[in-house]
């Protein structure tokens, strides 16, 4: 054979090989999601709130930094008892943020700069406010079982009614509420207007189906399924519900249910039917519509081995992302082993089984990392997070390091989720470019100097680190991550940690993170001899200078860089 025609089958070969490994990695397997929480993103008419209009006038900015899917947080019309997580129509987009028009707007415009966008989905309880929910108070045709009621107990000697059983809610009080109209309690696990819709009803899952379809003809790419480790609850077949034993746990004021061991109202194995029950009607939908996966990712503070199972049980598949909240647990004292000891939790279970990875370190649940860890971890951390293998997860105004703001705890008492809800800082004028009006949570005053605008373009500001760390995730090296050999990972020593992303004999990337205020050393990590391609404001480094890692290597405090080689 001449060795042309050996180079042209080597040529053929690679080429193969190249298109299936790119072909294995779908577009949420390796995606950079952003998480936008609408009331505090952008504010396009005046009134303090932030639309549907004004996300619409940022997506040019996903682009910018290398986001490739977003996620919205409710946008549902809503009384807002729960800030859109108490749904009064699941098909209607509240006036707040817009008009229908202006969600299908947002959503060509999201896909003509291809970008992905992933709504967010209450299936666990409707608002009290719901039709559905009047239509069942009134025990109407289809609508008496769609609700969990019950008659509650009857003390037989002094003929008092008290609740079915001693369920607590996750806000507070009793799980159960009286309705006189129709003389019986409903459940709810949240507050008292997030009524828990009945699972046990076939139309419950009708009605459920309905919604999403109508969102995915409207085009969207995916859900994100609110709290389904709530989504069952136990209920014996004459009826009656059984009491939780006690935990032994005092009770906690940020989830009053701790009190109690939730074996009766969590993590039951009907959540993950439900869950395989609607990615076979995901997949359904793409089969007779074409286009790409539409994804469900999985919100849910679960067991790792539950989380497993809502990806597959190896005969059913269920959603393609249970979210992993490992990193939200990272708090001021966590070192590169408490992050390598997180990262092994997910990878042991879910990586060896399924492949699939992610990693959350925001949401509007939990404080913000800057806060909970230090600002000076905020730059490493983001060069962890998107060097691991699988889905970056941001919450907008991680990319700049947004920390919380205490004093926007509005209401009495304080809602004590609202400093990590501020408005976005884009910019120093007024409102941090977020409003012309008045906010509904204050903007944090540190906006002047910590904003979009002014860390655009300046080499080590926490945006350009963002932005170099998507930009990576483009290259050889991090697709490969489904190949052996492809990443490594862990702790150096307490304080470094270390990430590795290889195209084996291609290209290597190594990060190198110390999240301690010590110089720290190392010897002969490799033999290769490496550039600084990415640096955080504590590096004396250069852009550029290269270093041999077969010698002795330093790290200064706080020092987080990232080392590339090609072949
Ligand atoms: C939701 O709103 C739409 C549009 O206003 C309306 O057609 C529909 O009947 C409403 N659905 C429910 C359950 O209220
Ligand atoms: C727990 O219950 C108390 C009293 O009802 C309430 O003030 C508090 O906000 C509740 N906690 C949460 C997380 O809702
Ligand atoms: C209902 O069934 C459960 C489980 O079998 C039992 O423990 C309970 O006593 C029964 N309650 C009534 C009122 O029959
Ligand atoms: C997976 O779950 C489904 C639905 O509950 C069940 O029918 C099936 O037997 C399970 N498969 C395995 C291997 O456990
Ligand atoms: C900040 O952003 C707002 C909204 O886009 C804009 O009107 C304003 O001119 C911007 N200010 C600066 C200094 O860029
Ligand atoms: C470096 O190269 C030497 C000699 O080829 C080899 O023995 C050693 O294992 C290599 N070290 C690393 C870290 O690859
Ligand atoms: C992280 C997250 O989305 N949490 C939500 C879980 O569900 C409850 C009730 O719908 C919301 O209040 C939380 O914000
Ligand atoms: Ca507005
Ligand atoms: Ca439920």
């Amino acid at each position: 054979m001449s060795s042309c025609l050996l180079r042209f089958l080597a040529a053929l070969l690679l080429c193969a090989l190249g298109a299936t490994a790119a072909d294995t990695v779908d577009w949420w397997e390796s995606a950079t999601l952003y998480q936008i929480y609408p009331r505090s993103f952008m504010d396009s008419d005046g009134d303090g709130i932030g639309d549907l209009n004004g996300i619409t006038s940022r997506l040019a900015f996903f682009k910018e930094i290398g986001v490739t899917a977003t996620w919205i947080s409710p946008i549902y019309d809503s009384p807002m008892a729960d800030m859109g997580y108490d749904v009064r129509n699941f098909t209607k987009i509240d006036p707040l943020f817009g008009t229908m028009e202006d969600f299908d707007n947002m959503l060509a415009k999201a896909h003509e700069l291809d970008l992905k966008l992933i709504l967010d989905f209450v299936p666990n309880h409707s608002s009290d406010e719901c039709e559905w929910f009047k239509k069942s108070i009134r025990r109407e045709d289809g609508y008496d079982d769609f609700y969990v009621w019950d008659d509650g107990k009857i003390d037989p000697e002094t003929g008092e009614r008290s609740p079915p059983s001693n369920w607590r809610a996750v806000f507070g009080g009793s799980a159960w509420t009286w309705v006189e109209e129709r003389q019986q309690y409903y459940l709810h696990q949240f507050l008292p207007q997030q009524v828990d819709l009945n699972y046990a009803s076939p139309k419950v899952h009708e009605h459920m189906k309905d919604v999403m379809k109508f969102w995915l003809d409207r085009g969207v790419d995916g859900f994100r399924m609110d709290a389904t480790n709530f989504l069952v609850e136990k209920r014996f077949e004459n009826g009656t519900f059984p009491d939780e034993p006690p935990s032994g746990q005092p009770n906690n004021p940020n989830d009053n249910t701790t009190l109690l061991n939730h074996i009766y109202t969590r993590e039951l194995w009907e959540n993950t039917e439900i869950i395989y029950e609607w990615r076979e009607f995901l997949d359904e939908y793409q089969r007779l519509n074409g286009g790409d996966t539409r994804a469900m990712i999985i919100e849910a503070y679960s067991p790792i081995d539950v989380l497993s199972g809502y990806i597959s049980n190896g005969t059913h598949v269920g959603g393609q992302m249970p979210m992993n909240f490992n990193f939200v647990r990272l708090i001021e004292n966590s070192d590169a082993e408490t992050i390598e000891t997180q990262v092994n939790a997910w990878m042991d279970v879910v990586w060896v089984k399924h492949k699939m990875a992610n990693w959350v370190a925001n949401n509007h649940d939990n404080s913000r990392l800057p806060t909970r860890m230090g600002e000076s971890s905020v730059d490493a951390m983001t060069m962890i997070i998107h060097a691991l293998p699988g889905t970056s997860v941001t919450y907008y105004g991680e990319e700049i390091g947004m920390p919380d703001y205490a004093a926007a705890c509005s209401g009495d008492p304080c809602n004590f989720r609202d400093p990590e809800r501020t408005p976005m800082q884009w910019n120093g004028s007024k409102n941090a470019g977020f409003s012309t009006g008045s906010t509904w949570l204050p903007v944090n005053p540190n906006y002047p100097f910590l904003n979009v605008k002014v860390q655009r373009g300046v080499a080590r500001s926490s945006l350009q680190i963002f932005k170099g760390m998507t930009a990576l995730k483009k290259t050889d090296a991090f697709k490969a991550f489904k190949e052996d050999d492809g990443f490594s990972y862990g702790a150096l020593s307490k304080q470094v940690f270390q990430v590795v992303r290889t195209a084996v004999d291609r290209e290597e990337y190594r990060v190198l993170a110390n999240l301690g205020n010590q110089i720290e050393y190392f010897d002969g990590l490799t033999n290769k001899t490496m550039e600084y391609v990415l640096l955080n404001s504590y590096s004396p480094h250069r852009y550029g200078d290269k270093l041999d890692l077969s010698g002795r290597i330093y790290l200064m405090p706080y020092e987080a860089v990232v080392l590339r080689w090609s072949a």
